[in-house]
């Protein structure tokens, strides 16, 4: 201490005990010491660039990890102000840098980030760091300060050269004190995520990152996106399958909170809804997010009600309903925000709620009436949600009423194995009473389950999804299966690694086959995305010839078979129709023995496949059916229409 200028006074006591105290207990600061906090000091620097972007005078930011594990931060900003701070008695670059919360007092108006105030973060990087460069631009010159041991000033501000007038920014080098952190090592993707999100969310922000560790040569990465959060919906739904063309962007602005929406509806049936504050993830949304979902649920009920997609018996879309493939971000800017929740991810301002509702109800319901073929689109889709959560509820409260396993041995009811290891189990779904109870005689008790559908219940062109959960033999195969339905679904309860379903090679067991894959695809989707249904392959022909006879899959193998046969053979073919023309021992032996039978794999495309067959079977209108049929002849074997 005695090393320090005739500048030491009592001030300087305290700025040493406060940074003293980060030190002491850098988790109150920067949540951990572990990878997360490492990285956490970078932004606490890139934060003061970015705040100097949204204030408007900063356009390009870069970061460096340098040869050593020090990063380097530069902006084009103003440069932090180097005058004599009156209350400090030091520059406002040292204030900065080494008193705690000096950001606020000295920084007027801007947005402020989570943590709390403007330029906070900077004492607390020099606090946990081991030595920081400060270089500012600014008035024509170069001024430079420099820290080490955890804040302790090495070198007071001071001029180190001349620029151009025009030249301004802070550039600020530092280096983790390897003392308090479990790593040093910086992440080049972890920092990459986070600034393509930061380019995202300040649109026009050239941010470009740089990793000189093994090669000093590369020019980095460069992020930088004029459409912002319309362009980061589109990066988010690339992935995926948009059912409209246009990414609805609105936005709008009052008592300096500014607020925007970008938004675009996929195919799938997740939604994707990142909501922002000044930059920051609120995990666990607050009063922006509840203002947007209001509205748009509210607006799409309207719109639905007004054009008559919705009719007056029907019930209301709900907010679930409407997020649907939603791919959707929210960015807020709040000169004064509130954050709340154990974890500061929740936005607490009431004011938001009311202005997210109103600019997002405004704005939306005219994109709505401007565009009535995305309309349309969107209320479909919604609609079509709220179909699938009646028939899961129904599902949910049938599987539960009816309850436990009934494991006794009468048609119609699930003949269990004996094993209680799921990788070994497999369970048979059979068409019909008949096949179903050959299946039973012949199957391997210990690995192999049993349960037959009765076809007559399964008239697919006729029954809704809802109805055919409440089938008895539908219901009983959910119960088997163990994992729940709906949001109750779990994985990890399955009770058999293989779900078969074994059908007629014929109309009705084709529609069978499309009833059950797509209520898998609705329902149990897991299932099928990790590979646990299966189609049985029966085989297609017998050919007979004196005492022997083959069974074989398909046209080819019955050609080459018969090819193969001595040129005087006398033989019959049988083009085997159903299941039940097989004895039981046949059955078994063809199609469920596990060392002759073939299996085929049922992958999401067949899934998806089906779920169109199903609801184009059960469309109303009789024109499409009858083109979708033409079309889809090889998949919908053998239909007569
Ligand atoms: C690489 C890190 O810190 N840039 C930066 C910081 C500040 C300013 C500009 C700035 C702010 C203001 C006026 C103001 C900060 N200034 C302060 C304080 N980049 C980086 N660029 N002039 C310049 O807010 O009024 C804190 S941060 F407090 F001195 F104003």
């Amino acid at each position: 201490m005695e090393e320090k200028n005739e500048h030491y006074d009592a001030s300087d006591i305290q700025v040493l005990e406060g940074l003293e105290a980060v030190r002491k207990r850098p988790g109150m600061y920067i949540g951990t010491t572990d990878v997360k906090g490492l990285h956490h000091l970078v932004w606490e620097i890139v934060d003061n660039a970015i705040d100097e972007a949204l204030a408007g005078y900063c356009n390009n930011i870069e970061i460096i990890i340098n040869k050593d594990n020090s990063i380097t931060v530069k902006d084009d900003g103003r440069g932090i102000p180097v005058e004599i701070h009156p209350k400090t008695g030091m520059s406002t670059v040292e204030t900065v840098y080494t008193v705690l919360h000096a950001g606020g007092k000295f920084g007027n108006g801007g947005y402020k980030v989570a943590g709390g105030l403007h330029g906070v973060g900077a004492s607390v990087v020099n606090a946990l760091s081991s030595w920081v460069n400060v270089r500012v631009y600014k008035n024509g010159k170069i001024y430079d300060a420099k820290f080490e041991n955890g804040g302790k000033v090495l070198e007071k501000l001071h001029e180190v050269g001349e620029c151009s007038i025009d030249r301004t920014g802070t550039t600020v080098s530092f280096k983790p004190d390897a003392t308090i952190f479990d790593t040093d090592i910086y992440n080049y993707e972890t920092l990459k995520v986070r600034v393509r999100e930061l380019a995202f969310l300040n649109k026009g922000l050239r941010i470009t990152l740089r990793d000189d560790r093994d090669n000093e040569d590369t020019t980095g990465e460069t992020f930088i996106y004029e459409g912002g959060i319309s362009e980061y919906v589109k990066y988010l739904n690339s992935t995926k399958t948009p059912i409209h063309n246009q990414i609805i962007h609105l936005e709008g602005e009052e008592n300096d909170i500014f607020f925007e929406v970008a938004l675009q509806y996929n195919s799938g049936y997740t939604d994707s809804i990142y909501s922002f504050v000044n930059n920051i993830n609120t995990h666990d949304g607050g009063t922006h997010e509840e203002g947007v979902r209001r509205a748009l649920t509210r607006i799409i009920n309207n719109y639905a009600r007004k054009n008559n997609i919705l009719k007056e018996k029907d019930e209301s879309l709900t907010g679930d309903d409407v997020k649907e493939g939603l791919t959707m971000i929210i960015s807020c800017k709040h000169p004064n925000p509130q954050f709340e929740g154990q974890t500061k991810g929740r936005l607490g301002n009431s004011e938001v709620r009311k202005l997210a509702d109103n600019v997002f109800s405004g704005e939306f319901e005219r994109f709505l009436l401007e565009n009535p073929d995305e309309a349309k689109i969107i209320v479909d889709k919604a609609i079509t949600a709220s179909h699938a959560r009646v028939a899961a509820k129904r599902a949910r409260e049938l599987t539960r009423r009816k309850g436990g396993l009934e494991l006794t041995n009468q048609w119609g009811k699930l003949a269990d194995c004996s094993s209680k290891d799921p990788v070994e189990s497999e369970i048979f779904i059979v068409e019909g009473d008949s096949a179903g109870g050959q299946a039973k005689q012949g199957r391997d008790a210990k690995t192999q389950a049993i349960l037959p559908l009765r076809g007559k219940i399964l008239n697919v062109e006729k029954a809704r999804l809802d109805r055919i959960l409440g089938n008895e033999e539908i219901r009983s195969m959910i119960t088997a299966f163990g994992t729940g339905i709906g949001d109750e679904f779990n994985i990890d309860k399955l009770r058999y690694h293989k779900i078969i379903i074994m059908t007629d090679a014929d109309v009705d067991g084709s529609h069978i086959r499309t009833l059950l894959l797509t209520l898998f695809y609705r329902f149990f989707r897991p299932i099928i995305e990790k590979g646990h249904v299966y189609v049985a392959q029966p085989p297609l022909y017998k050919i007979k010839h004196g005492k022997t006879f083959k069974f074989v899959l398909t046209d080819e193998e019955k050609d080459n078979y018969i090819a193969s046969l001595p040129p005087t053979t006398k033989y019959v073919v049988n083009r085997n129709k159903g299941l039940g023309e097989m004895d039981k021992e046949e059955l078994c032996l063809t199609t469920m023995n596990i060392e002759h039978r073939t299996l085929r794999k049922i992958t999401i495309e067949d899934a998806i496949l089906a779920d169109q067959v199903f609801e184009t079977l059960m469309g109303e209108e009789v024109e499409p059916r009858r083109k979708f049929i033409e079309e889809n002849a090889t998949y919908v074997e053998n239909l007569d229409i």
